[in-house]
């Protein structure tokens, strides 16, 4: 069917690189749907759930940089919501299409199903217009074309998602507007003003090359800024440690000679902590600093050693800022221009000593956590991701070392728990070529669980390692109570109902560290065709340190009396 509004925005989808897109039908929709399943190029996935499909757009979005999903009016819109603002704290560009009003019902005073029964259709629009970068409410034909156009771009050149609604009685309607296939879709790429670009690398040089032991942080916005090569230019070139925050990881190559590890003020890996606060100048390249990623507010670290390089703009100490400068383009021209510098690589390779390794298990002691890791780092390579949900697996998986080309993803600005089923989902179908490895724990897995359906519809082979500890165990450690003790689940039995014979889904349960040995190696031996899901039993206190320590702090810091009037 060609010359009509579905079809044009079939196209575009494949055009920006989207090939599954994740929905759940409803009576707007359907005609949407309809024009999405005829485009070839486009697979699309019928999700348990809007927030799942949500989050496997987030997921698909990170693995192939534009995820999509479907919904139907206001019932699935605000269910996707929270998935939505997700993808906005993480920078991704998510395009979320609702299937709207029939166009003739605008500007009445009708009131339709599936709204909260008043005449006024703007409610959804109004919710999605603080978590998406640009909206389209598409009610007619005319200029339906230049509003998804604008609303697509937008979401691209901002790295944020958008809204699009389309009126359920326009996309099947032939129209001299998409009388042929669409131009092809161009974005013009971003300039870095030229003499701001000059200036601030002068000025940069000018403050590191004095420096005598300085050190580069790498952040999660390399990622949005499309700098990770430019990062790795300027960190062969100086010589200085790199070193990578909590939220940047991933982003930062591990395999690095100069990789010093997580910078995360009193919870950084060993001796790296040491090194960037002891260091006479540091330069945070695309930093967040939230009340997590600062440990609650207890960094040290002054501002007047610090260069902040954001995708944008830079700002040197308590002196000048830069705007309109480019990451990429900043960090590779600074990397012509420093002097070598390796003090403090060097410093770091004096001092270093490995940490401790897990002591060795009983026979049939219960397993540990930091044994149940140890064998996680063992199974990672280059042809695998590590997803980490919020929780205790924030921690574990932040001390697993990537090897290079290893993918690894979580959510630690936004933090929804539950993420990151729908998130293996999306990244498991957009990165075929990768074996994801997932750390759920048993309280955000209850928030999500159906998607696993969805895995299995797919025929993906993710590996899911669902660690049963009976509660909330990040909460008891900011904050205890009797409302972080979950209901246990038989989980291995839960996913075994929804496999129901259809697909390929192997479960098993791991107590002791003979279990997990024998689960991995079936995992990846005659099982690595399937969906493998391993329910691992861990005791309700068995946490990392790191979690301890940063639960203390955020804890004290979420407990400050209010200020006096
Ligand atoms: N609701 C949402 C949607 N997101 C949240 N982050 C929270 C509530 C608060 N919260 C943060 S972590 C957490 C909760 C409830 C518990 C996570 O428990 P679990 O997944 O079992 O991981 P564990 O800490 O035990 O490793």
């Amino acid at each position: 069917s060609t010359g009509t509004l579905g079809r044009h925005l079939a196209r575009r989808l494949v055009e920006i690189g989207v090939k599954d897109v994740f929905s759940v039908p409803g009576d707007f929709n359907l005609t949407l749907l309809d024009h999405l399943i005829a485009e070839p190029e486009l697979n699309l996935v019928g999700c348990c759930n809007e927030l799942n499909a949500g989050y496997a757009a987030d997921g698909s979005a990170r693995a192939k940089g534009v995820g999509a999903c479907v919904v139907t009016f206001t019932v699935g819109g605000l269910s996707v919501l929270n998935a939505i603002a997700g993808a906005y704290s993480e920078n991704l560009p998510v395009i979320c299409i609702v299937g709207g009003p029939n166009s003739n019902d605008y500007g009445t005073n009708r009131i339709l199903h599936h709204t909260i029964g008043l005449p006024d259709f703007s409610q959804e629009l109004r919710c999605f217009q603080t978590i998406t970068c640009a909206q389209a409410v598409v009610n007619n034909l005319d200029d339906a074309h230049e509003l998804l156009d604008t609303a697509i771009s937008t979401a691209l050149k901002e790295s944020k998602p958008v809204y699009i609604s389309i009126g359920c009685n326009l996309p099947g309607i032939p129209h001299p507007t998409f009388a042929r296939d669409p131009v092809p879709f161009f974005l013009a790429p971003k300039v870095s003003n030229e003499l701001g670009l000059e200036a601030a690398v002068e000025a940069t040089a000018n403050f590191l090359n004095k420096a005598v032991k300085p050190v580069l942080v790498g952040g999660p916005k390399l990622r949005v800024a499309n700098a990770k090569d430019a990062f790795v230019e300027l960190a062969d070139s100086c010589g200085y440690p790199i070193a990578v925050m909590p939220s940047g990881k991933g982003l930062v190559p591990e395999h690095h000679p100069h990789f010093i590890g997580t910078y995360w003020g009193a919870v950084s890996t060993s001796f790296c902590g040491e090194i960037v606060e002891s260091a006479d100048a540091y330069v945070f390249i695309g930093p967040i600093f939230n009340d997590y990623s600062s440990v609650g507010y207890s960094l040290l670290i002054k501002k007047e050693k610090a260069i902040i390089v954001q995708p944008n703009r830079v700002t040197i100490g308590n002196g000048p800022s830069f705007g309109w400068v480019f990451m990429a383009d900043f960090l590779s021209a600074l990397a012509k221009k420093l002097k070598k510098n390796t003090t403090a690589v060097e410093n770091y390779r004096r001092i270093f000593v490995p940490p401790g390794m897990p002591l060795k298990h009983g026979n049939d002691e219960p397993l540990r956590v930091n044994v149940l890791f140890k064998h996680i780092q063992d199974m990672l390579s280059k042809d695998s991701a590590v997803i980490a949900e919020t929780g205790d697996s924030w921690f574990n998986c932040q001390k697993l070392h990537l090897p290079e080309n290893c993918g690894y993803e979580f959510q630690m600005q936004y933090g929804s728990i539950g993420w990151s089923v729908g998130a293996t989902l999306g990244y498991a179908q957009a990165a075929k070529d990768k074996r994801v490895i997932a750390c759920i724990g048993d309280g955000s897995f209850q928030v999500t669980a159906q998607d696993i359906s969805t895995m299995i519809r797919c025929g993906q082979k993710s590996i899911i390692f669902l660690i049963n500890n009976g509660g909330y165990t990040i909460e008891v450690e900011i904050h205890d109570g009797p409302y972080n003790v979950i209901k246990n689940w038989n989980y291995t039995a839960f996913v075994d109902a929804i496999h129901n014979g259809e697909g390929r889904c192997w479960t098993a349960k791991v107590r002791t560290e003979d279990e997990l040995i024998d689960a991995i190696a079936a995992a990846t031996g005659e099982k690595k065709d399937s969906l493998c899901f391993i329910e691992v039993f861990a005791h309700k206190d068995d946490t990392s340190k790191e979690l301890l320590e940063w639960g203390s702090r955020v804890s004290s810091a979420n407990s400050r009396p209010p200020n006096p009037q």
